[in-house]
């Protein structure tokens, strides 16, 4: 290893006493200290005489182990001797889901060097940070992208080269390398990927895994909980660069020889036309897609599949339900982290049991604590810790601290353990909702609310509220056809309340188009934070009403509003033309109208109102006159009714007048 990547990766790594424990209680954890993962993924294949197995399929054809094995070798003989590239080296792969992609990552950890696949999604400004925070030279990415990453040079002073996969000067380069390179003799323990978190929060972390870690998650995961064969055929939506698909694509299925199928972009529609086409057998996606899919599914469409696992968010019981109803299989949840490399909680099929994310896999322990560290009885809820033969690194970040407390793993998620030691998603811990003393979960909201049949997507946070502290909030996407409506938002509620504890009902529903995701697919809970933290909008104006007072007719005891604030002089009947009529319905008819007028110029419209301030020369003109006076209102100021005073004068400045009023609104930002 040259002497400043050593050095480099040796001070990025967390400082020992930050590390967090690892575990390796299995026999088959047991590994040598020198190896290089590669060898084991992909030359033992053909070592074995299996050379002539399929490894991986895309739309243009297939690709043997040996094939496989002849351009990763190839490939990482170019990057030695053509591109400079030494041990411990940081290399940007920069593609889609593609057998090139494939090929480089396991390349660039043959030679010891140190992968970091990012999402094909990212754009120039966010390719900067991790180039930055991983001090990386080279580059290699996928033609369509590279004006991309071209762009983000700028703002990486250390990126000195891209090479394009596929380009005739990688292509010459390899044709010239021998078929056969023996993989770097590498320590088990020599960081060979850096994978960066999706980033719900914050800017991203780079975590660091090593040769053992990506062997360890299969001898883990791979082969106590899914169980793959060597005839599998593993399909997939998540990036390469997202460890839940670098498992589902790569390691998973090359642990045990089996075809991974890459196809650069599956959204629900294409995933179930390329598990029929490919007859796909593992699935893997996020319970959202496998939601998407159930909408579009048609008899046969699934039959291929035997295995389908769903991990980066919690899966609601109406999902797991309606997927075991419509195909006979159940979704194996596994709730995994990019810290932890893959999946440490979930049931192999036969022991799952449904609503529960499983027990915990074997290799991996798991515990509730509470915020003091101390741990949880089962079925008290607190903080998920974990510890096995993966762990938190972090590339010199602070947030170590954070992540990994006394050796344990914090994933920032609450659970509940039960007896029988399966474990119950509640929220991140963040996505608790505190409400009038009560705590919420925003997901257990979201699996009540998917389960009515109007609803295709929803996000539910705590939005502040002056007297419950907080209220649950629940941004709804509805299914075509459904009305957005009050109707909807009661019917809503009561379902919630019928299905959960009365109290977890979304006081405030708002139907909205899309939810904000990341490239991940995660829903982003933080950003709806953010959006229900925000001045409020016009739709959470609330008009409050002390408790056991009469709902008051024609005005608001009071209203809560939060934004930029408008005041109004009082207005009196002139028209524009300065005319002033004499009657009492025409002055007010014409004050409401210049009310309007002056809320316009301001920038503002009548739905703002919070407060009326009327001044009349007799409280009989106002009377006798009201069925007028309300149409005149409704007429320029809609079905608005603020706050309001009626005061009788005796006189006011004008000497016609025989109504003045004040007005103040709000608008939300
Ligand atoms: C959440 C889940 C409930 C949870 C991932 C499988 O998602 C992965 O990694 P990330 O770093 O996010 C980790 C966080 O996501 N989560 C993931 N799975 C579940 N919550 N049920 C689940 N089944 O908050 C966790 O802390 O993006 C998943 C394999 C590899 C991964 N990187």
């Amino acid at each position: 290893m040259s002497q400043s990547s050593a050095e480099f990766l040796r001070a990025s790594l967390p400082p020992e006493e930050l590390r967090p424990e690892f575990i390796f209680t299995l026999p088959e954890l047991d590994y040598p200290a020198r190896m290089n993962s590669v060898s084991w993924f992909v030359d033992r294949w053909v070592e074995a005489g299996e050379g002539g197995r399929p490894a991986v399929e895309t739309e243009a054809g297939r690709i043997t182990y040996a094939a496989l094995k002849t351009c990763v070798d190839r490939l990482a003989h170019a990057l030695q001797n053509d591109f400079g590239v030494g041990r411990g080296d940081r290399i940007l792969i920069f593609a889609a889901n593609n057998d090139r992609a494939a090929a480089a990552i396991l390349a660039v950890m043959k030679c010891g060097a140190v992968a970091v696949p990012v999402m094909s999604l990212l754009r120039a400004g966010e390719l900067a940070h991790p180039l930055n925070r991983a001090d990386i030279r080279l580059a290699l990415c996928d033609e369509r992208l590279r004006p991309e990453l071209e762009k983000a040079k700028a703002l990486a002073p250390a990126l000195a080269r891209i090479v394009t996969l596929g380009s005739s000067e990688l292509e010459s380069a390899m044709a010239k390398a021998p078929a056969h390179l023996p993989a770097a003799d590498t320590a088990a323990e020599d960081i060979c990927l850096i994978a960066f978190t999706s980033g719900t929060t914050g800017a991203p972390k780079g975590t660091m895994h090593n040769h053992r870690d990506l062997r360890a998650v299969c001898d883990s995961y791979g082969r106590h909980v899914l169980k793959a064969r060597g005839d599998d055929r593993f399909i997939g939506s998540p990036p390469l660069a997202f460890t839940f698909g670098l498992g589902g694509h790569l390691l998973f299925p090359f642990a045990v020889g089996a075809v991974t199928i890459l196809i650069e972009k599956l959204p629900p529609p294409d995933m179930l036309a390329a598990i029929k086409k490919h007859k796909a057998t593992v699935c893997f996606t996020a319970p959202t897609a496998y939601r998407a899919m159930l909408g579009l599914m048609r008899p046969g469409d699934t039959a291929s599949l035997r295995k389908c696992v769903s991990a980066g968010e919690a899966l609601p019981l109406a999902t797991f339900e309606a997927w075991k109803k419509a195909t006979g299989l159940e979704l194996m949840d596994g709730i995994g982290s990019t810290e932890m490399l893959h999946i440490f909680i979930g049931s192999p099929e036969g022991d799952i049991r449904p609503g529960a994310t499983g027990r915990v896999v074997p290799g991996y322990e798991a515990k509730i604590i509470d915020a003091e560290g101390n741990d949880c009885a089962d079925g008290t809820p607190g903080r998920l810790a974990v510890r096995g033969p993966t762990g938190c690194r972090y590339l010199n970040d602070e947030r170590q601290r954070v992540y990994v407390k006394r050796g344990w793993n914090i994933t920032g998620d609450t659970y509940i353990r039960d007896a029988d030691g399966y474990f119950w998603y509640q929220a991140r811990s963040d996505d608790m909702i505190v409400s009038a003393g009560y705590n919420i979960s925003g997901p257990d909201v979201e699996t009540a609310l998917m389960s009515h049949a109007a609803v295709r997507e929803c996000g539910v946070v705590a939005a502040p509220d002056a007297e419950r502290g907080a209220i649950v909030k629940a941004y709804v996407v509805l299914n075509d056809g459904c009305a957005a409506d009050a109707a909807q938002v009661k019917a809503l509620q009561d379902h919630v309340k019928a299905a959960i504890a009365p109290y977890k009902y979304p006081r405030a529903v708002e139907f909205v188009k899309t939810l904000p995701r990341t490239p991940t697919g995660k829903l982003q809970r933080g950003e709806l934070r953010a959006r229900a933290a925000r001045p409020v909008p016009l739709t959470l104006r609330r008009s409050v009403n002390p408790p056991g007072w009469p709902q008051p007719k024609g005005y608001a005891n009071a209203i809560v509003a939060q934004g930029r604030q408008i005041f109004t002089g009082g207005q009196i009947g002139w028209n524009e033309k300065g005319e002033f009529p004499s009657g009492f319905v025409d002055q007010a008819a014409q004050t409401f109208r210049n009310i309007a007028a002056v809320l316009k110029a301001a920038g503002a419209g009548p739905q703002h109102l919070v407060r009326l301030t009327w001044y009349v020369r007799g409280m009989e003109l106002y009377r006798a006159n009201l069925p007028a006076i309300g149409k005149a209102y409704r007429e320029s100021l809609g079905p608005h009714y603020p706050a309001m005073a009626l005061v009788e004068v005796v006189s006011l400045v004008e000497r016609e007048a025989l109504i003045e009023i004040e007005a103040t609104a709000v608008m939300g930002e």
